[in-house]
Order: C-alpha cells, then structure tokens, then sequence
C-alpha cells in the first residue's frame, strides 16, 4: 500500500496523487497495489461525508481524482491481458445509483482476463437490462452498486430476468462496497464479490476458466 498516494487522495491534492501514481507505475509498483490505496483513501473520504466533516463537492472531486487515476493504472493492466476468450459478461450499475468507478475497475478486469464485457453504464433500468441479456446472451450478468438503495434495484432487475426466462444457462454476479452475503442472499444472485479481484476468479469459476 502506498500511504503517500492514500494521503494524498485523502486530502484531494490531484496533483500528487496523479504524480505519486506515475512514479509508483514507473517503479514497477502492482498497479491492483495503487487501487487498494485508492479504495482505502475513497472508505475515508465516504466516512467523513457520512459524519458531515466533508460534502458534495468533496465526493465529486474524489472521483474525478479516482478517475484520473484509474486511466493511469489501465494501461498497465491491459499488459497483463489473456489471449483466450473466456465467456461474454453484460454489466452495469444498476437503477438509481451513478456510482461507476469500482464498476469501471471490474470491467478492465474481466476484459483484461478474457471475457468480453456489455457495459451497459450507470443508473440503468431492469427493462434495459433484461433487453440487453436477451439481446447478447452474456455468460454472466453483473450488477454492480454502492447505495443501499440499489439493493431494492439488484433485486429486482435479477427477478426480472429470471421472470424473462432468461436465468437459464448464465450466472448473476452482484458487487459494491456495501454488498455481502445477505445482500446477495435478498437480491437472489448467485454470487457477490468483494473487489475486482474477487469478481474475475467467480466469473471464471462459472465459465469453468478458473
Ligand atoms: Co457517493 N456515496 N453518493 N458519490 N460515494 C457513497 C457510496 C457512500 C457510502 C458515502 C458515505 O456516505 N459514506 C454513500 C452511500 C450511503 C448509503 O447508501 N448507505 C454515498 C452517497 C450517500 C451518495 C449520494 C446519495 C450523495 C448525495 O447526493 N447526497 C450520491 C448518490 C448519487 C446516485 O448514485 N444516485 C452520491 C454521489 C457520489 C459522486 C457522484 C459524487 C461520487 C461517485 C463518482 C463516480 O462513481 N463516478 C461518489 C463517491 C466518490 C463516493 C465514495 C466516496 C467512493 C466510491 C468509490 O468510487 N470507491 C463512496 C464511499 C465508499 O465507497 N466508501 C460513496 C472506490 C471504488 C474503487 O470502490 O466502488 O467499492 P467500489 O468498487 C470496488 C468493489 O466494491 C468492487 O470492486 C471495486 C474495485 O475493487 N465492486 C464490484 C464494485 N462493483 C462491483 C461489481 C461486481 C463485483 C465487485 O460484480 C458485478
């Protein structure tokens, strides 16, 4: 972990943290290393709004920070990338959340290790999302999602396209900082992960890739 970076984010200093990023990336630093950090100085900034020490403009800021950082690290992932294909993944964040950051860390992941990813973006109705299963036929659905309120919206987007008949043959993945067991268990996915790391290696175990 980079503590420098994390302060830095922490205290919205852009500057540093986008110089802080390069230096590690050129030193060799894990680029997945970089994004722990950032997700730690990300819980600090979220905890601080919570409790009404920081406000809108913080959050917003934070993410563009994030933002700018992850087009840094892409990069270095992509050299990474597999040459097989894996299975094809539809993702999105679901309705009523705009939260895209983790979401966009997930998809580079699953690109990176193969699969093909249907990004279907922010806030995305449960009407667009079953059309866009029946459409592509993806392997796996991916819901991603940090307000409580989207637990309401995972659940039903997943009993929609279980209503469409179109559960058969694929496997639904939810993921978002405040997703656990029992989320998952009320939303009626098959299975949840807790960082991009954790969401390739449950898709791969389904594509039996893993
Ligand atoms: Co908002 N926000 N926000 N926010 N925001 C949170 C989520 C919050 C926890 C902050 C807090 O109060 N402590 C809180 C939610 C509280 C709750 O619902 N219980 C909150 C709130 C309240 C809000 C607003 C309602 C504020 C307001 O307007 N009053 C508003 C909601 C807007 C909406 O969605 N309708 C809002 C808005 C925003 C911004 C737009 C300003 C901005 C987002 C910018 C963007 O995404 N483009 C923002 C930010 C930056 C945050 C925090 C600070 C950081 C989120 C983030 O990017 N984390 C966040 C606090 C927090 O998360 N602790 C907060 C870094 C990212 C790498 O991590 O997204 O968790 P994460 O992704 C990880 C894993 O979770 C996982 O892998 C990723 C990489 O490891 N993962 C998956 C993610 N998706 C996955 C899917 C998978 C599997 C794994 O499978 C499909």
């Amino acid at each position: 972990m980079s503590n420098e970076l994390k302060e830095a984010v922490i205290e919205l200093r852009e500057d540093d943290a986008l110089r802080i990023t390069d230096e590690l990336l050129s030193s060799g630093a894990d680029p997945l290393t970089i994004v722990a950090s950032c997700k730690e100085a990300m819980d600090v900034i979220g905890q601080r709004f919570a409790s009404g020490e920081a406000f809108i403009p913080e959050l917003i800021m934070a993410g563009e920070i994030m933002k700018g950082i992850t087009a840094k690290v892409k990069p270095h992932l992509a050299a990474q990338a597999a040459d097989e294909k894996l299975g094809t993944v539809v993702l999105c964040t679901v309705q009523g959340d705009i939260h895209d950051i983790g979401k966009d860390i997930v998809a580079s992941m699953l690109d990176i290790a193969g699969f093909d990813v249907v990004d279907l973006g922010v806030d995305v109705p449960v009407t667009t999302v079953v059309d866009r299963v029946r459409e592509v036929q993806p392997d796996v659905v991916g819901l991603s999602g940090l307000l409580t309120v989207a637990f309401d919206s995972m659940k039903a987007t997943v009993d929609a396209i279980g209503g469409a008949g179109l559960r058969e043959g694929r496997k639904i993945m939810i993921g978002g900082a405040p997703v656990n067991e029992d989320v998952c268990a009320f939303a009626g996915a098959d299975g949840w992960a807790k960082d991009a790391v954790g969401a390739v290696e449950l898709a791969k175990t389904w594509v039996g890739g893993a």
